[in-house]
C-alpha cells in the first residue's frame, strides 16, 4: 500500500542528501530536485495544488538553512509530514454526529458507480454501536437491491426496499420511517450518479431534498486517482465528509490527499478490503506515518 508515494519522497531526500554532501544547498541545486519531486507526486495522483503546497514548504524549509548531510533526510520527511498533516482533516466523528442529530439519524452514501457505496454501507452497519436499518436507495443498477439484501441477511439487519425503477426518495422516506419506529439509525444507499447523467443527478438532489439526511458521505475509490477531483466537483455542496475505499489496493496514495485538498471536507473513513471489518476511521497521523515510514 502506498509504496510509490514512499519511493518518491525517499528519492527526493536521497537527492538532497547527495547535493548537500558537496556544497551548501542553494536555489540552483534545489529547484530541479523539487521539480522532479513534483512530477513524481503528480504521477502518484497527488493534485497539482497539493504537490505545489508540499514543494513550497520544502523550498522554505530547505533553502538558506544549513542542512547537514546527516540531517537532510529527516528534514525532508518532517517537512512533508507537517505539510500533509496541515492539509488533511480527520476531525469527522460519525458516532458523535449521530448522537447530535435529531432521531432518527439519517446517513446517506453518494458517489460514482463502483466506488464502493453499497459495500461501505454494509461495513458501517456492522460496525456502528447503534442499531441500524439499511435502505436500498439504488433502484437503478441491476442487482443492487439483492446485494444489499444479502448483506442484511449476513448481518441480521433489516433492509427496506422497493421495486427497481421506483422513486428512491420514497425508499429513503420508508427507511427513515422504519428507523423512527424502531429507534434505529437509517443508512441509505443511492445509485451511482454520474454527472453526465442529469436525470440521475436530479433524482439524487430530490432524494436529498425530501429525506434531508443528517450526514452525507461521498464515497470515492482510491484507484480513481486524480479523477476523484471530478467526483468531488460533481457532488459539490452535497456531502459532509468523504470515505476513500480500496486503499488496500492503491499504491499511489494521492487520491486521499487530492480530495482533502480540493473538497475541503474531512475524510471520515478508509476502506481497506472487502470484509465487514475492513473499514477504519481515518487517522491522519497514522496515514502520514505510513506513507513516510
Ligand atoms: N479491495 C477492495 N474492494 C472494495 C472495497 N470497497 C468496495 N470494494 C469492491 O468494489 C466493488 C464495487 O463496490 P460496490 O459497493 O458495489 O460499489 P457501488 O457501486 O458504489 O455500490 C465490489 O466488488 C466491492 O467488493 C475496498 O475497500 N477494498
Ligand atoms: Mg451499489
Amino acid at each position: 500500500m502506498l509504496d510509490k508515494f514512499k519511493d518518491s519522497v525517499k528519492d527526493f531526500s536521497e537527492n538532497v542528501k547527495s547535493a548537500v554532501a558537496e556544497k551548501e544547498l542553494d536555489e540552483e541545486t534545489l529547484e530541479p530536485l523539487l521539480e522532479e519531486l513534483r512530477l513524481k507526486l503528480l504521477q502518484n495522483n497527488v493534485s497539482l495544488e497539493a504537490a505545489e503546497a508540499i514543494e513550497d514548504e520544502l523550498r522554505d524549509q530547505l533553502l538558506g538553512t544549513n542542512v547537514k548531510r546527516m540531517g537532510a533526510e529527516e528534514r525532508v520527511n518532517e517537512t512533508v509530514k507537517e505539510t500533509l498533516i496541515e492539509l488533511l482533516d480527520d476531525s469527522f466523528n460519525l458516532e458523535k454526529e449521530i448522537a447530535d442529530a435529531e432521531d432518527p439519524a439519517t446517513v446517506f452514501l453518494i458517489g460514482f458507480n463502483g466506488s464502493g457505496k453499497t459495500t461501505t454501507l454494509a461495513k458501517l452497519a456492522s460496525q456502528l454501536d447503534q442499531d441500524v436499518v439499511m435502505g436500498a436507495g439504488d433502484t437503478f443498477r441491476a442487482a443492487s437491491i439483492e446485494q444489499l439484501d444479502e448483506h442484511g441477511e449476513n448481518l441480521g439487519i433489516d433492509v427496506v426496499s422497493h421495486e427497481y425503477e421506483s422513486d428512491p426518495a420514497a425508499v429513503g422516506y420508508d427507511t427513515v420511517e422504519h428507523a423512527e419506529k424502531e429507534d434505529k439509525v437509517a443508512l441509505v444507499d443511492t445509485a451511482g450518479r454520474s454527472h453526465s447523467n442529469r436525470n440521475l443527478m436530479d433524482e439524487l438532489e430530490k432524494m436529498i431534498d425530501v429525506n434531508d439526511p443528517d450526514i452525507t458521505f461521498l464515497v470515492v475509490d482510491a484507484l480513481a486517482g486524480n479523477d476523484v477531483l471530478e467526483q468531488a466537483e460533481a457532488y459539490e455542496g452535497m456531502f459532509d465528509a468523504v470515505i476513500v475505499t480500496k486503499m488496500d489496493v492503491d499504491e499511489n496514495g494521492g487520491a486521499i490527499i487530492s480530495i482533502s485538498q480540493r473538497s475541503g471536507k474531512p475524510v471520515a473513513y478508509i476502506g481497506d478490503g472487502q470484509g465487514y471489518e475492513d473499514l477504519e476511521m481515518f487517522n491522519k497521523e497514522e496515514f502520514v506515518e505510513e506513507i513516510l515510514e
